[in-house]
């Protein structure tokens, strides 16, 4: 899938970029199945209470169909266009979301880039749970100057911040450098969110440090719930892309935890 100059430019100014139906509705079907299936796996007693966010890789053999979206062409080629370079891809997972997401942006480094791709197999809007997405707040000075705190840097609450918000029928995708300030509010206490996230293929020593930082923290994540990151299903994916990442990740030092 090639984007035009003009998508291009909307993702570099202002951090995101959507694509309606990007999912065939046979594939929101089993996307839906498979999410089901992978989350509850990951749950003591196999449903989730609503009480807390959930959160579950979906990079194993429960979920192939999911797990195989990191190197179908509407994800990494994307990707790979958005990053200007070859990229890696890190995190397929899903999460049941409880609540209200407050704003944050998913990195503290602009050292390197990075893209996720957001799909929520239900229905939203801005009262129901809908992402927000603060636009062009991925680059400084801008991303910097933006406060955790809105109530005391503007007078306005977490959900009156501007903001663009992304409605989405199931099929609909949403990518966003992570270095994007993002929030939802309104939704349930199930609302499902699942991802698929690239980092660049780093080549400056930078974007190598900052990789390797932000991926011991990922690693460590999995281990204080007892997992492996990169699972056996994950790493035996037949497919020349799958191989590469494990490979280079393995030369970064960031295939396994090494604390
Ligand atoms: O849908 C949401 O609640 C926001 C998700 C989020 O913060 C993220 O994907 O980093």
């Amino acid at each position: 899938m090639n984007l035009s100059e003009q998508q291009l430019n909307l993702f570099r100014d202002f951090g995101f970029l959507i694509f309606r139906q990007l999912l065939s509705p046979e594939e929101t079907a089993q996307y839906s199945r498979e999410f089901n299936t992978g989350l509850n796996a990951w749950i003591d007693g196999g449903q989730h209470d609503g009480k807390s966010r959930h959160y579950a890789s979906l990079m194993e053999e429960k979920s192939p169909f999911i797990a195989g979206l990191a190197h179908d062409p509407r994800f990494v080629d994307v990707a790979e266009q958005l990053l200007g370079k070859d990229a890696l891809a890190i995190a397929v997972d899903g999460n049941y979301m409880v609540g209200d997401t407050l704003w944050h942006p998913d990195t503290r480094s602009l050292d390197y880039a990075a893209v996720k791709f957001c799909i929520y197999p239900d229905p939203l809007n801005g009262s129901n749970g809908a992402l927000r997405v603060i636009p062009g707040s991925h680059q400084d000075p801008f991303h910097s100057q933006i406060s955790l705190d809105p109530e005391a840097a503007y007078h306005l609450s977490q959900a009156d911040v501007p903001s663009y918000t992304f409605e989405s029928q199931p099929g609909d995708v949403l990518v966003f450098n992570v270095a994007l300030w993002h929030a939802a509010f309104g939704g349930g206490n199930h609302r499902r969110q699942g991802v698929v996230v690239y980092y660049e293929d780093p080549d400056t020593p930078a974007a190598t440090a900052a990789i390797q930082e932000q991926m011991r923290g990922n690693h460590r994540a999995f281990a204080q719930v007892g997992r492996q990151m990169y699972g056996p299903y994950w790493r035996a994916i037949d497919d020349p892309h799958h191989q590469r990442w494990i490979r280079r990740l393995d030369e970064l030092e960031a295939l396994e935890t090494n604390n």
